[in-house]
């Protein structure tokens, strides 16, 4: 079974980050340590929210994991707190990786053409470092513009997403993809470039008419997930685009409709579907021996 060490805060109530990350992961049989950087009431748009700042423990538990002789396929990052801790969390993928180590790094840190409440340019730049280290990052235009210093345009033209995809890529991230990325009326998806081969790629679907808090988180999970189970980039933002898409569109049936967060739990099962009819196709990895068992073997 592939392992990942995914490092992200615990917004206790409000589906993203590690709780997010955790049960999706799972459910693509992966198996998902956890580093808590810091455990908040709820995630940062609710008001009054309360934050224990966990940095302090950062390096003894990866210590400890140190002597244990613990190692990982993978490390995926997300939402962090403060530009010290970003620099821990460079050291801890430094002192973990090896040639084999992917390093995902989704530098969630704004939407919408504005940073979240807890954060500021500073903060943004010292995110790039963080993503200078990745294979993989998947901002979105926001976070993108603020990496790169590109002007935030809510219109823009193909040749706009190449652009940022190229300064990222100038930053030092292997495979840098951008998310949100509509090309044409009614879709949406995700654009990234290979700069070994140095190439674009796309993948666009239809657009659902919904904006949720924790589907960066979702759509960042599943791909890191993907990629972690060598899955090819192109089937991997399917997979995640359309799974983002397709739990939007469940969560917008809820009559409760949650402004919060999303009905990711009720999709679950959708997405270990479509997983192995991909694994199935691509011929990707590790399918299960047919033995007539339902165990999903990584
Ligand atoms: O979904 C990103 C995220 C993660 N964690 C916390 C947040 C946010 C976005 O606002 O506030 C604490």
């Amino acid at each position: 079974m592939k392992k990942i060490l995914t490092i992200q805060d615990i917004s206790c109530f409000g589906k993203c980050s590690l709780t997010v990350a955790l049960p999706l992961l799972s459910s693509m049989g992966i198996e998902t340590v956890i580093l808590p950087t810091a455990v908040l009431s709820t995630h940062t748009l609710f008001k009054g929210f309360t934050c224990k700042d966990l940095s302090d423990q950062l390096k003894p538990i990866t210590d400890h994991w140190k002597q244990e002789g613990i190692t990982f396929d993978a490390v995926y990052t997300g939402y962090l707190g403060t530009e010290e801790e970003i620099d821990t969390v460079i050291r801890i993928i430094e002192s973990f990786r090896n040639e084999n180590t992917l390093v995902f790094v989704d530098p969630a840190m704004g939407d919408n053409g504005k940073l979240y409440p807890a954060f500021n340019e500073h903060y943004a730049k010292k995110n790039a470092d963080l993503c200078a280290i990745a294979d993989i990052t998947d901002p979105n235009i926001t976070e993108g513009s603020f990496m790169t210093g590109i002007p935030y345009k809510e219109n823009y033209s193909e040749n706009y997403v190449k652009e940022m995809l190229l300064a990222l890529a100038e930053i030092g991230t292997k495979t840098p993809i951008l998310t949100g990325v509509s090309l044409s009326e009614g879709k949406t998806g995700a654009m990234g470039y290979d700069t070994e081969n140095k190439a674009f790629f796309n993948y666009q679907n239809d657009k659902v008419p919904a904006a949720y808090h924790g589907t960066g988180d979702i759509f960042s999970s599943v791909l890191a997930g993907a990629f972690v189970l060598g899955i090819d980039r192109i089937n991997a933002l399917k997979i995640a685009a359309d799974y983002t898409a397709h739990t939007i569109a469940e969560t917008l049936k809820n009559p409760k409709n949650p402004w919060y967060g999303v009905d990711f739990e009720a999709t679950i099962p959708a997405l270990v579907d479509s997983l192995k009819k991909i694994r199935g196709v691509t011929g990707a990895d590790l399918l299960p021996p047919a033995s007539g068992s339902a165990y999903l073997q990584v």
